[in-house]
């Protein structure tokens, strides 16, 4: 095996025994000849698209639910993964008979699945990101760049689609991007335009996925959080998916179980839709690389609606559910019915018997649902007080969490930031410093919660709404973007902000191990795109004090 798509990859550079999240050499190897299916579907659905058709709808939810599926931390089982290959063959092969092209057809669109799991683990390796040791390194580099911001959008897409939103663009999107990143006549050049397209597409899935969410639960507005428990039984909901959070409290209403938020599941309770239901009764624990800890012997039940999901400990194996995308050899899976509904009895069943807490501890708040309606509803405030010099900057530390040490940097650049100047905050990287209190600036709260990593879009309006207001452009606003990152929405957010041309971003805790020396320093040199210090010289940096 051999996978570098995400921060913590082995060593700085790459898995190549097991995967540090727990991915398998046998999930690796079937992941990569996964993509390379998909990269034959995309070769035959590109010939579609250029004589002026529609692809089936059908063939790109495959495709996104494929991709999403190889992102890092949201699928470990080996049967769902040959349950795939072997439906790509059959996509495969119908749009093989509907395109009888007498083009040049490349190796993966030729390519022919075997029957069995053995026969495809012993043709995986030619799919490996380093089989051919000839390809240019920057290719490589960009070619998995693109691909990693698919994996990204197509986790927000699907979330999107979840709620019957979609954007052809997008959609189209994946099979041009999934094609052109096989085709050996293509420069770095054009490679480097496709990237920023890429990041295009991340800002229109995350507007789409922003339209779905508060078209149909509406605007988040600020909203205070318990997070601390409550006595009774209970369900814990992890991931990004409103979606499955919103059935199950349909499900639970009046049971007397407790619904409680985890992970990016936070900022659900911003939005009207949901916080509606009294029995949405708070957040749980820490960000996802604390879950195996704060899962551990729980007397209630668990459901994973996205990543991040890791290697479920047996104190806790028969009480985590996972849905949609998200796998793991052996625990349980909730379907979804052909009309859309999920039928929850058996974790609810689960729940009750289980009994939940029996203490309950004295509640503690923090504030979320600052999306960009109920943080524009301040925004006369927020350019008055920048021009009387009562807020100085604004700080966007935003993105993933994670496991390593180096990410301490985060809490403590929070905790620098002088008095007078806000920070905002989006993804699941805000649990290092979420519960401290910062108090206010201006009269509003110094820290204001933006949402999910897709709400970077949320931060996107706000910051133009201010351009606009100060007759600027981003990069002249006194905002500085610090990004942590972990997987490969983080990917496709970051491609999103550097498609609007935003500069000076810092990104931590490393640099991507995908990015060769000259791919780095086109981003550095265009982009000024800066690795994290420290926060002291990183924050002078900001306030242009260094
Ligand atoms: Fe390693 Fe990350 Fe790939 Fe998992 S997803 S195998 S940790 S690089
Ligand atoms: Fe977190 Fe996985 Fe990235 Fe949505 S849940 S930000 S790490």
């Amino acid at each position: 095996m051999f996978c570098y798509q995400c921060e913590q990859t082995a060593g700085g550079k790459g898995c190549t025994k097991l995967g540090v999240c727990g991915k398998t050499p046998e999930i690796a190897n079937l992941q990569d000849l996964l993509i390379y299916q998909l990269k034959g579907i995309s070769f035959y659905a590109r010939h579609i698209l250029d004589s002026g058709l529609n692809v089936d709808k059908s063939v790109v939810s495959f495709i996104e639910n494929c991709l999403f599926t190889t992102l890092t931390n949201v699928n470990f089982n080996v049967d769902d993964h040959v349950h795939l290959l072997k439906q790509s063959q059959d996509i495969k092969n119908n749009l093989k008979n509907i395109v009888r092209t007498t083009d040049y057809i490349t190796p993966s669109a030729a390519y022919e699945l075997p029957e069995t799991k053995a026969d495809m683990l012993r043709d995986a390796p030619m799919a490996g990101i380093m089989y051919d040791k000839t390809l240019d390194p920057d290719i490589r580099s960009l070619r998995q760049t693109i691909l990693y911001g698919l994996k990204g959008i197509s986790a927000y897409g699907h979330q999107a689609r979840e709620l019957s939103y979609y954007s052809d663009n997008v959609d189209n999107f994946y099979i041009i991007a999934l094609e052109a990143i096989t085709d050996n006549t293509l420069t770095v050049e054009e490679l480097i335009r496709l990237t920023l397209k890429t990041g295009d597409m991340a800002i229109e899935i995350m507007k789409k996925l922003d339209e779905a969410n508060t078209t149909i639960y509406g605007n988040p507005s600020p909203h205070s959080v318990n997070v601390h428990i409550k006595k009774g039984p209970f369900i814990i909901v992890s991931g990004h998916d409103l979606k499955d959070l919103e059935m199950l409290l349909k499900q639970t209403e009046g049971l007397g179980i407790n619904i409680y938020t985890h992970g990016e599941m936070l900022p659900s309770h911003g939005y009207e839709g949901l916080k509606k239901y009294k029995h949405l009764a708070g957040n749980f624990g820490g960000a996802w690389q604390d879950q195996q800890k704060q899962f551990d012997n729980l007397p209630g039940c668990i459901l994973m609606t996205t990543n991040c999901l890791m290697r479920p400990r047996d104190t806790y194996k028969d009480r985590i559910y996972s849905t949609n995308v998200v796998g793991w050899d052996g625990i349980k899976y909730i379907e979804k019915k052909p009309d859309g509904e999920k039928d929850f009895s058996e974790i609810i069943k689960q729940s009750l018997e289980l009994g939940g807490f029996t203490e309950e501890q004295e509640a503690k708040e923090i504030l979320v649902g600052f999306g960009h309606e109920a943080a524009l509803s301040h925004a006369v405030e927020l350019v008055e007080a920048v021009k009387s010099k009562q807020i100085r900057h604004f700080f966007l530390i935003g993105g993933c969490d994670g496991a390593r040490p180096g990410r301490s940097y985060f809490t403590d650049f929070a905790t620098m930031v002088p008095d007078d100047c806000m920070i905002l905050t989006l993804a699941c990287g805000k649990y290092r410093f979420n519960k401290l209190d910062f108090g206010t600036v201006a009269g509003l709260p110094r820290l204001l919660d933006i949402g999910q990593c897709n709400d970077v879009y949320s931060a996107i309006l706000i910051a133009n709404a201010l351009s606009d207001a100060f007759g600027t452009d981003v990069n002249g606003l006194p905002l500085s973007l610090i990004v942590s990152w972990y997987e490969q929405k983080a990917v496709a957010d970051l491609l999103a902000l550097l498609s609007l041309g935003i500069k000076n971003i810092y990104l931590g805790p490393t640099l991507p191990a995908f990015l060769s020396p000259n791919v780095l320093q086109y981003l550095v040199d265009t982009f000024q795109l800066r690795l994290i210090s420290n926060p002291e010289d990183d924050i002078k940096t900001c306030l242009g004090q260094a």
